[in-house]
């Protein structure tokens, strides 16, 4: 398509949520070096539950791009977001043993249940394959702009905390969620009305859930 996207125009209209959910205090505090410590790890351990849920939600609109997509390319690269997950597993182990978590005493808390509810409620098959390919793009955006945030020059991250920032931050997997948002544009483009407004409320809904996600992690349970 030509000029502005669904997906940046949604961002504009809704930008004090998307802010809030990329320039999140947790987010702030990890980028000016003052971050609680006891806060990033209930993050590793809660977030190694959430994308432990995620599998299943991205296997799910990878079904969805092979039966309903117009672009044979669609497949490939949800399956290369598919396929990473597998090191991203493997990365979060790796880090909880950094900081002595036993992620098998780790359960998700209140917000994370809501969160995951919500990846499952997407995979019911009337969800269209629209509205959960904008549901996709949207958290990973989040990740991918909230991390690379605090890499930028003058950034005062703690080192220890760089290798997580990396995992989202980094130029390949915003170049992933590009090719998200590209192919989420093209089908807003062609969309019905009513599939418009299921995908701009998808979108909120993923925007809050995130801001809660931090939220939780910032709070002492
Ligand atoms: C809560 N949102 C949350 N966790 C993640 N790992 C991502 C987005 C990116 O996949």
């Amino acid at each position: 398509g030509i000029g502005i996207g669904m997906t940046e125009k949604w961002v504009k209209k809704h930008h004090l949520l998307y802010t809030g959910a990329t320039r999140h205090p947790l987010i702030l505090s990890i980028r000016d070096g003052s971050v609680d410590l006891s806060a990033f790890k209930r993050w590793l351990g809660q977030d190694y539950i959430f994308v432990r849920n995620f599998v299943p939600f991205l296997s799910s609109v990878l079904i969805n791009a092979c039966k309903d997509s117009d672009d044979q390319s669609d497949m490939e690269v949800i399956l290369s977001g598919l396929a990473s997950l597998d090191d991203e597993v493997a990365w979060f182990k790796n880090e909880a043993k950094k900081w002595d978590i036993d992620l098998s005493k780790v359960t998700p808390q209140k917000a994370n249940q809501n969160y995951c509810g919500f990846l499952e409620s997407l995979m019911l098959p009337e969800v269209e394959y629209t509205v959960a390919i904008t549901a996709l793009w949207a958290i990973e955006a989040v990740y991918q702009d909230s991390f690379a945030y605090c890499l930028e020059d003058n950034s005062k991250t703690p080192q220890e905390l760089k290798e997580a920032c990396q995992r989202w931050g980094n130029e390949s997997f915003g170049g992933y969620c590009q090719k998200l948002k590209k192919i989420a544009d093209r089908r807003l483009e062609k969309a019905p009305e009513s599939v418009l407004i299921e995908a701009e409320m998808t979108l909120l809904r993923v925007l809050e859930h995130e801001v809660e996600f931090w939220n939780m992690c910032n709070a002492e349970d």
